[in-house]
């Protein structure tokens, strides 16, 4: 049973009078009861039971009451709701009413009374107008906010001050409704408002890494959203919650399945399942998309190749197209991972990647759809070329020979996921070629379930790292969102933490990383710092005494990340389960260099760090000039990338003026210190928070204290057996010997592909 939420008026450290505090008790459990019931009006099957208070399940969307005396100057200016009452209005603005009701009850704590003409002060009219008289014979200058933008703007109708949400489209509507909600829930005015908004990335997109079988990879929050058994019959209240959730922050887009594909997906039987999904996510402005296999004109169409020049296989794929099209007008397109980690591709042809892109994207052009053609390729086994270049020297010289329809989606960094890692140099490398940015929601190689890693600092880093590709300022934003070359075609996805957990993602911090991408992807220049303001806000409370160290926590939980797994620019130092350290992981018999720990560190009796210089493997040399003189020079290469790009002597002198050797061991005991720092306050701040998401937090922040601490003994311990360097001064030894360490291991952990262990159970200890 989750506790109640105190009420604003009760203050937290001064224990109440018996009278008050059993006002506070009358007052708290009304509080409950109001948002409870605000909870199950958002039921509209009314098949599934009300989501329970506070735990979690109504992310940044809680509508809880707002306190005085911000209730009566918000109740001034909600005096009446004009728009989309008619039935004929479209399912989209019907969203938007039952949104702005649905959020305004709660906040206000009473309905705001329908109206159908401005006759007093206070009304909020919402509409595009081609769907309202009033909204058009406003006049308003909508040209510039283009079609999913919106204007909130302060005026007078009839003589009375009235709000007014308005659109070129009903999605544009949608989005200024959730703005509007969102200016209440983090206590903004709004009776002088003048808001134009509209976003920067024309396709935003969740990937998710659902397989069939209803696991995900790489998924820490249970099982799969989709329930693909009882699809198409049975639409669940979540996807209706998922699509409400994904549109308050302008997502557009849906990868329905794992991006390692199979080609059940594409009959008849899944598609009819997906036509049902996508026509609950319509509303709501979200398209579907699908991963699809290179393979499946053989595995499904029982042709004999998957040849992209073969005519037999194009015209399988312009009838697959077709066939998906006449169910789901709007589809989206095709995600598509080739010649990849085992997957099929056109390289099995020897056609190049761009052949094989261009396949799909003739298919679909038809229909407008578009191709995401992943760039994560990379040859394993014995290809003894540096991984971080593979990418870069695999699609570059296809630049200019993908179709219009195409977009080449590009991971942030070079490697994969890693804490920390340097943009990848296609972007800015590719002029003549759409390019997407694909950023990592869930946390694989970051904590997975349990740490508090708020990624919004590493989502606004890699979005700012300059390419220098057209001089300064050239970011990788601006190649995003089209402006550095002029693409019309832009997108970004983000690989999903969303699953069949009642809180969606696992841990309520996971949340905000969800609220993040989404938030970015509408405008990539917003800081990581505001965004998590309007989640906490959002998610907890707007009381400063939470919302400020609670803000200060989130922005230094990556730095901590990064310091106590990957310091100064190291990478993939995790163990096969990518959770828990594994440095000593080295190359062996059926593993691939590139899939080990020692690859990366290249840590030696000399010292350690990766050359990427001219002396190395030059991919700095993929770097514009500025750049490549600058990593290339470990005087002036960014301290945070140093080993990414060097290999440097144990003794080397950091500008602190401490011998590298000395400066990981500090990063290390940093990264633990942070973390600690960040169970003390959160312990301080019960108070604020419901019982049931203060003892969650508090129980992952335990776990990831320890899950610092083996990070940093582990590392230090096998490091320390290289360099045999003393440990700097006050710093602890490892309690345990480094054999010990490298015996420990965690046999499952979630989201892993496959069933199998990751070692026997002889290697199952207790880590100190
Ligand atoms: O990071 C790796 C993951 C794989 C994933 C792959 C990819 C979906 O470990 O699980 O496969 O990246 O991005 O394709």
């Amino acid at each position: 049973m989750p506790s109640p939420i105190p009420p604003m008026s009760v203050r937290p450290k001064n224990r109440p009078a018996p009278v008050a505090w059993l006002l506070a008790w009358a007052l708290a459990a009304a509080c409950l009861l109001i948002t409870r019931s605000a909870g199950a009006s958002s039921l509209p099957h009314g098949d599934e039971a009300a989501p329970a208070a506070e735990d979690g399940y109504r992310l940044w969307l809680r509508y809880v009451p707002v306190e005085e005396p911000w209730r009566s100057r918000y109740r001034a200016s909600a005096t009446g709701l004009i728009g989309a009452a008619a039935m004929e209005a479209s399912p989209t603005l019907r969203a938007a009413r039952a949104e702005l009701v649905r959020g305004l009850s709660g906040l206000l704590g009473e309905a705001p009374r329908a109206a159908d003409a401005v006759t007093r002060d206070g009304a909020i009219l919402f509409g595009t107008p081609r769907s309202s008289a009033v909204v058009k014979s406003l006049s308003l200058d909508l040209g510039a906010v283009g079609a999913e933008g919106y204007l909130i703007r302060t005026t007078t109708i009839h003589g009375h001050r009235a709000t007014v949400i308005a659109a070129n489209t009903d999605i544009g509507v949608l989005y200024g409704a959730f703005r509007f909600l969102r200016l209440l829930q983090t206590r903004e005015p709004i009776g002088h408002l003048d808001i134009a908004a509209s976003p920067k990335i024309r396709r935003r997109v969740l990937d998710h890494w659902d397989n069939l079988n209803g696991t995900v990879e790489r998924g820490y929050a249970g099982d799969s959203l989709w329930k693909w058994e009882t699809l198409p019959e049975h639409l669940s209240q979540r996807y209706i919650d998922y699509a409400r959730a994904c549109a308050s922050i302008g997502i557009n887009g849906a990868v329905l399945n794992n991006v390692n594909a199979t080609p059940f997906i594409l009959t008849p039987l899944y598609l009819g399942k997906v036509a049902a999904l996508a026509g609950v996510l319509r509303p709501y402005g979200i398209r579907v998309y699908l991963s699809v296999p290179f393979s499946a004109p053989v595995t499904l169409g029982k042709l004999k190749s998957a040849d992209p020049l073969d005519p037999r296989v194009q015209a399988w794929w312009t009838a697959k197209a077709a066939e998906i099209y006449r169910d789901i007008p709007d589809f989206g397109g095709f995600l598509m991972k080739a010649n990849s980690e085992g997957q099929p591709g056109p390289e099995d042809y020897h056609r190049t990647q761009a052949q094989g892109a261009n396949l799909l994207a003739q298919a679909l052009a038809p229909h407008h759809g578009i191709v995401m053609w992943r760039a994560f390729v990379y040859t394993t086994g014995s290809h003894s070329e540096d991984r971080a270049k593979q990418a870069y020297d695999t699609f570059k010289p296809l630049d200019g020979k993908f179709a219009g329809n195409v977009l080449v989606q590009v991971k942030n960094g070079p490697i994969d996921f890693q804490p920390r890692e340097p943009f990848h140099p296609l972007f800015g490398a590719m002029p003549r070629t759409n390019l997407m940015l694909e950023l990592q929601v869930t946390k694989e190689y970051l904590g997975q379930r349990t740490s508090i890693v708020y990624l919004g600092p590493l989502f606004a880093e890699g979005l700012r790292d300059d390419t220098w590709v057209k001089g300064a300022g050239s970011t990788v934003a601006r190649v995003t969102d089209g402006s550095l070359y002029g693409e019309r075609l832009t997108a970004i996805a983000g690989v999903a933490n969303i699953g069949s957990d009642r809180n969606w993602c696992g841990s309520i911090f996971n949340q905000a990383n969800w609220y993040a991408f989404g938030r970015l992807a509408w405008d990539p220049d917003l800081s990581a710092r505001q965004i998590a303001g309007e989640w906490v806000r959002m998610t907890f409370t707007n009381d400063r005494r939470f919302v400020v160290p609670v803000v200060k926590m989130m922005m230094g939980s990556r730095e901590a990340v990064v310091d106590y797994m990957t310091p100064l620019g190291l990478a993939s130092q995790m163990a096969g389960t990518h959770f828990g350290p594994g440095p000593w992981m080295a190359p062996a018999k059926g593993i691939p260099a590139d899939w080990t720990s020692t690859y990366y560190s290249r840590a030696d009796a000399g010292g350690i760090g990766f050359d990427r210089t001219a002396t190395g493997s030059n991919a700095v040399a993929q770097y514009a000039p500025h750049l490549a003189t600058q990593y290339g020079n470990a005087a002036t290469c960014p301290e945070s990338l140093l080993l990414w790009f060097h290999h440097l002597s144990w003794d080397y002198r950091l500008r602190s003026g401490r011998t590298l050797w000395d400066s990981m061991v500090l990063h290390y005991d940093q990264g633990v210190a942070s973390v600690r720092q960040a169970r003390k306050t959160w312990s301080s701040l019960s108070p604020y928070v419901d019982r049931e998401r203060y003892r969650l937090t508090a129980d992952f922040l335990a776990i990831q204290e320890k899950d610092a601490e083996w990070w940093r003994n582990a590392s230090i311990a096998y490091f320390q057996s290289i360099s045999h360097r003393p440990l700097p001064a006050g710093a602890a030894p490892p309690p345990d010997t480094l054999a010990h360490y490298e015996a420990f291991c965690i046999p499952y952990v979630e989201g892993s592909p496959g069933t199998r262990p990751a070692c026997p159970p002889a290697d199952v200890a207790v880590p100190r």
